[in-house]
């Protein structure tokens, strides 16, 4: 692997848009392993879910290439997570800021990954921000306590030009971190 290639995780709680944002970004065609959805509450929201894991890559202008792995988010998967956040350089936690119903699956996934890659830095994302009745990013660190030297920003899984910002965010904390990544 070069020097300039790195893992990052995209997290979140069920339905937060996880497959969605690795979709966006991807510059090859994507890993997906979508199955219908079977619980009658998860039916309500979407017809699939992540089963294993989402994989795509994106390299950005600097020429860092990100391998971007998306988790499956509902805890009967969560067999994966450690699996996942193995050696990743930095996680990305969506959040979404329309709908509080899953967000109790939180505290256990983050205790989770981040024991696996406690020196990754996190930032968290009030996703869905484009639907009406969002929340904005400092009400979402609010509700969730999130403490404020950790970075919650607003974003749009669908919109191109906010995954790639949020990734360049992503990737700033994660090369102050790991000098050596920005070597050629
Ligand atoms: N309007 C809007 N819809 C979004 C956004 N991101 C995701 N969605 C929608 O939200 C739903 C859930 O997205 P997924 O990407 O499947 O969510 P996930 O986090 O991968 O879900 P699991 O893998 O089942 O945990 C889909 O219908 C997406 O189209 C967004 O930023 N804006
Ligand atoms: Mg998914």
């Amino acid at each position: 692997m070069s020097e300039k290639t790195f893992k990052i995780l995209v997290a979140g709680h069920f339905g937060a848009g996880k497959t969605t944002f690795v979709r966006t970004i991807s510059q090859i065609e994507t890993v997906n392993t979508e199955k219908k959805t079977t619980l009658a509450e998860e039916k309500a929201k979407k017809e699939t879910t992540t089963v294993a894991m989402d994989f795509g890559e994106y390299t950005n202008k600097y020429g860092h290439k990100l391998r971007i792995f998306g988790i499956p988010g509902q805890e009967r998967f969560s067999f994966m997570w450690p699996i996942l956040a193995k050696d990743t350089k930095g996680f990305v936690f969506l959040i979404d800021s329309t709908d509080t119903s899953r967000w109790f699956e939180i505290p256990k996934q983050l205790k989770i990954l981040m024991k696996v890659s406690p020196s990754a830095p996190i930032l968290f994302v009030a996703n869905k921000v484009d639907l009406p009745d969002a929340m904005s990013a400092e009400e979402v660190r609010q509700k969730l306590k999130i403490p404020p030297h950790i970075k919650v920003i607003e974003g749009v899984a669908t919109d191109k030009n906010m995954v790639e910002k949020i990734l360049d965010e992503l990737t700033e904390e994660i090369l102050k971190r790991n000098p050596e990544l920005k070597e050629i």
